[in-house]
């Protein structure tokens, strides 16, 4: 008992020292004056619990990204993509800065905060490197909510959709796909997936640091979605619509996914959860990514 207790205690002490470091560099942004990436690992206590971890199963990575005002919505002029009328018109957004998460939440941090892996199965990619999906709107409030409690404070929540964007677009900038023009050299879609989901990280990053915004799941917004939305918004840190507005009653949904065409995987295309759909609804091609404030 006694070397239990000692281990138990061990694991305690390290994984506050760790916690100390991360948190020490968390509110230090890069000395590089232009966006790049602070790397973060945050790390709620708990999860040091399992001497055996790797990184990409239990560590929440995020990256830090400087915020600034971009043109948001569809800035590119390119035949053969399908017109999509909620991503005009273009306008200027400004966003606080943030830390995004590196990846898509993986199955292995969900197995770790939810204490369950319910309704996993069905997926076409099962690892603890494989992102999570079918999980609906309510399980991922409740995943957050634990990892806000593990942590000790509330600074994890899902991008607004404005952030989302600003963080795909490698800081704002002008990129059709998530770190570049060349879809398969960024993104699992159905040109290169086999229709299946992939872990995470195997496609290059963009220019932040950040794998996978573009193709493999899609990424829910904390944003209702509103087909006229962006000819209202406001400039600074924009939210979505108070309500869903029109016809639909979701949650923007942005990305792509790994059944989709390379269409679906632009910076700028948006989409929103099933139509009608319900807090307590689920799809397998449908996951997240987290947002920590500084
Ligand atoms: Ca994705």
């Amino acid at each position: 008992m006694e070397v239990v207790y000692m281990a138990k205690k061990f694991w305690v002490l390290f994984a506050v020292i760790v916690v100390s470091l991360n948190y020490g560099c968390a509110g230090k942004p890069p000395l590089v004056a232009e966006l790049t990436t602070g790397m973060e690992k945050v790390t709620p206590a708990p999860l040091f619990s399992a001497p055996t971890a790797t990184v990409t199963d239990t560590v929440m990575e995020m990256v830090y990204v400087k915020g600034g005002c971009y043109e948001m919505g569809n800035v590119f002029d390119y035949a053969g993509f399908e017109e999509n009328p909620g991503e005009k018109p273009v306008h200027e957004v400004c966003v606080d800065d943030f830390y995004m998460g590196k990846y898509e939440v993986t199955q292995g941090q969900w197995e770790l905060i939810m204490g369950s892996n319910t309704y996993l199965e069905s997926l076409t990619c099962r690892d603890k490197k494989c992102p999570v999906g079918n999980v609906s709107w309510n399980e991922v409030q409740d995943f957050i909510s634990r990892l806000n409690s593990r942590s000790g404070g509330n600074k994890y929540r899902l991008p607004t959709e404005a952030e989302w964007e600003y963080a795909a677009r490698s800081g704002g900038k002008r990129e059709l796909y998530s770190g570049g023009n060349d879809v398969d050299r960024v993104a699992w879609y159905d040109g290169n997936s086999d229709y299946r989901l992939h872990p995470v990280g195997a496609k290059a990053p963009n220019g932040l640091g950040l794998h996978d915004m573009s193709g493999n799941i899609w990424e829910m917004t904390s944003d209702w979605y509103g087909s006229d939305y962006y000819s209202k918004s406001p400039r600074n840190n924009p939210t979505g619509p108070d309500k869903p507005t029109g016809p639909e009653i979701d949650r923007v949904v942005r990305g792509g996914c790994a059944t989709g065409g390379s269409p679906n995987q632009r910076t700028t295309k948006r989409s929103h959860a099933f139509e009608h759909t319900t807090p307590t609804d689920r799809s397998r091609s449908l996951g997240f990514r987290i947002l920590r404030t500084p």
